[in-house]
């Protein structure tokens, strides 16, 4: 009802009259399920399974399980670090790839039964299952389809195995909020010794109506996720980060998630016929497993800080992987750093200047629904507008100037996603201005801009699949954070360091000491022609607050190389800039030194782009010290490479080298091996 035209009859009705008719919903809308799931907007994964212990990314299934023996492990760790980094829940990787499973299986010897670890005698599951009990964690179950080790992985028999192992997880160890089916599946393995590619397809291999109906029956609560669902779907990448327009809404039935064609599903679908939320996966260091040579490359606060908003920030849940370690513990690093997450996050919403601001909507449908409710900090309860108002507005006055620079949406989405477009503005001299927009809503939305001053501030719901049903509305001040700078290297060797504002101090280290406040102030370009570890730190004059530490470890510069090709383009493969590349004529990827040094490694960078092909799969590394004789020195799989293309590393045995050739034997989906950036590694 009109507020303006009968406030003392609106007023005089309020006392006497029943609660407004409610809205009807708008479909699909979430199950019960995924209304206790939505809630929990950040929960942890825990990698933690042979591959530790193989230093690799996806095994390939014939690892022993004499390989399987962390010394310290300690789950309890696991689920604390968690929990005080907010977290509502934690998965764990049960069996990945490779086939190795953390509980002792009467279906297979491939199992912690046969390790050395607790003398064969340990069960891993219910070791994490305990503890995440004991801190107040829900648990959720990886589980990958795909399987490297077991002889029957294509056949129907290795469909009934899975079904056997997941009555056993999901019967033996209490209540389980979600099951990861990953998207990964089927290509070579070594497949019971078989060693040999097996293609499966991966919609119908797994009876996949069957495998759902069995973890409903035993787990009526656990979501299932995967590319597609049912329950909630993959965002479509691993660095953490949803999109800007996200809708729950999903054509279900007749179209599947997955790669390659990922890009047409991203944001969902406005008239999806199914509720499938995005949870946005990524891990707090560049792999998945930990590797020791990874120690350096944790995610920095401002990287986290990103993921954050732009997964819970926009419809999306959150999580966060942990690479646990060989001796079965959460790093040091990773704890540090997903804690200071944990802190940045309560710092920059710790005061709601919405809270007592006084709210006024344009209309709204009368008792139970007005804009009083969008304050009040509860999720279940809503303004919204009488049938057929698809546009309204809510003003927010503050009482007295504030500044600001985060808006948090939440729409009451238990009765359907519905916002299609929304806009902010502030009221200067009487006129409203423009500060920021967005697209849909959903769960939560967050939109971040400048540091912004006003007394009064509108939210214009512009555009809507029905009338707008918003749960709250809330307006932050999250202090800055100070970036930390960025190191570059020309291909001659110039090395430089940027900060992100030009009144910062930078201050750097090139001998792998830590970088000290007022210690070597950054003046200009310096010569890094060596292997070398650059590090920098920006500090900021005014309030002495010091970023995190910048690192780069840079190896030979590549000015006087020259790649083995007549194709001009060629030179975007050493340019030192990854996002550059270049095709290869015939999947070999050769460069001459100039001279010869003594080489451990190489360093791949896959091609970065929005449309990216031609990535190596499975690579040969070749040396040669005078061009005409060669000697293989490395082989094997870059896994994983198309979820997530992140640069590459082949470590080999010392060898001197002028000539060095990268062979791609194999590229993800078959078109001519591109490459990024390539370097040698000689520490
Ligand atoms: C991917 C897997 O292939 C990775 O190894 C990792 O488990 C990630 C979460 O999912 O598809
Ligand atoms: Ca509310």
């Amino acid at each position: 009802m009109k507020k303006y035209v009968w406030p003392f009859l609106a007023l005089g009705l309020s006392y006497c009259q029943e609660k407004a008719v409610p809205p009807a919903p708008v479909l699909p809308v979430p199950h019960e399920r995924q209304i206790a799931w939505q809630e929990m907007q950040f929960y942890g994964f825990v990698h933690f399974n042979m591959n530790t212990f193989s230093d690799r990314e996806w095994g390939f299934g014939d690892e022993k399980p004499e390989q399987f023996n962390p010394t310290e492990l300690d789950a309890r760790q696991w689920a604390r670090v968690a929990k005080e980094a907010g977290m509502k829940g934690l998965i764990i990787t049960a069996k990945h790839h490779d086939g190795f499973v953390l509980w002792p299986s009467a279906y297979t010897e491939h199992s912690v039964k046969n390790s050395p670890w607790r003398d064969g005698k340990g069960d891993l599951i219910r070791e994490f299952v305990d503890a995440c009990r004991e801190y107040g964690l829900k648990v959720g179950i990886y589980y990958s389809p795909w399987d490297r080790n077991h002889p029957d992985y294509g056949k129907p028999e290795y469909v009934t195995y899975m079904k056997n192992q997941l009555t056993e997880l999901l019967t033996n160890y209490g209540e389980i909020y979600e099951v990861w089916f990953d998207g990964a599946n089927g290509g070579d393995g070594w497949y019971g010794g078989a060693n040999e590619e097996r293609k499966v397809d991966k919609r119908t291999y797994y009876d996949w109506p069957t495998m759902h109906a069995l973890v409903r029956e035993l787990q009526p609560n656990a979501m299932m996720f995967s590319d597609a669902g049912p329950d909630v779907r993959w965002v479509g990448n691993e660095h953490g980060f949803a999109y800007e327009t996200t809708w729950s809404n999903l054509m279900r039935d007749s179209t599947y998630a997955g790669m390659p064609d990922f890009d047409k599903w991203a944001s969902g679908q406005e008239n999806g016929t199914h509720w499938v939320p995005v949870e946005s996966d990524v891990s707090i260091r560049p792999g998945w497993y930990y590797h020791k040579y990874e120690d350096h490359k944790v995610r920095t606060l401002p990287d986290l800080m990103e993921i954050y908003y732009k997964s819970i920030g926009q419809n999306s849940s959150l999580l966060i992987n942990f690479p646990v370690d060989t001796r079965g513990l959460i790093h040091e690093k990773d704890e540090e750093a997903i804690l200071k997450m944990a802190a940045k996050v309560k710092e920059d919403f710790a005061v709601n200047l919405a809270k007592d601001a006084s709210f006024e909507a344009s209309e709204d449908r009368g008792k139970g629904y007005e804009p009083t409710n969008l304050n009040d900090g509860d999720f279940n309860t809503y303004w919204t507008t009488s049938d057929g108002q698809v546009q309204a507005t809510v003003e927010i006055d503050f009482g007295k100037e504030v500044s600001f620079n985060r808006l948090l949406l939440q729409e009451f989405v238990n009765l359907g996603q519905r916002v299609k477009s929304f806009s902010l503005e502030k009221e200067v001299n009487g006129n409203w201005e423009k500060v920021a927009e967005g697209t849909t809503i959903g769960y939560k939305r967050i939109l971040r801009f400048d540091d912004t001053q006003a007394q009064k501030i509108r939210v214009n719901f512009l555009d809507s699949k029905d009338i707008p049903v918003i749960s709250e509305i809330g307006v932050f001040s999250a202090p800055a954070l100070l970036f930390p700078p960025k190191i570059t290297r020309t291909p001659d060797g110039k090395a430089s360091i940027q900060a992100a504002e030009s009144d910062l101090e930078i201050y750097y280290t090139t001998d792998g000491s830590t970088p000290e406040k007022g210690k070597n102030t950054y003046s200009g370009e310096f010569d890094v022609v060596a292997a070398q570890t650059v590090q920098a730190i920006a500090v900021d004059p005014t309030t002495g607050n010091t970023s995190e530490i910048a690192l780069v470890e840079f190896d030979l510069p590549k000015a006087s190389w020259k790649v083995a090709s007549s194709d001009d383009k060629a030179i975007r493969a050493i340019d030192e800039n990854t996002h550059s590349y270049f095709t290869t004529e015939n999947n070999i990827f050769q460069v001459d030194l100039g001279n010869t040094s003594e080489l451990t490694g190489i360093s791949y960078y896959p091609m970065q782009a929005r449309y990216p092909s031609g990535f190596i799969a499975d690579y040969a590394v070749e040396v040669s010290e005078n061009g005409s004789s060669w000697k293989e020195v490395a082989r094997g799989e870059f896994s994983n490479i198309a979820a997530s293309p992140i640069e590459q590393y082949v470590r080999f045995e010392k060898v001197p080298a002028r000539y060095v050739r990268l062979k791609s034997l194999k590229t993800t989906d078959g078109n001519k091996a591109t490459v990024g950036e390539f370097g040698v590694i000689t520490r």
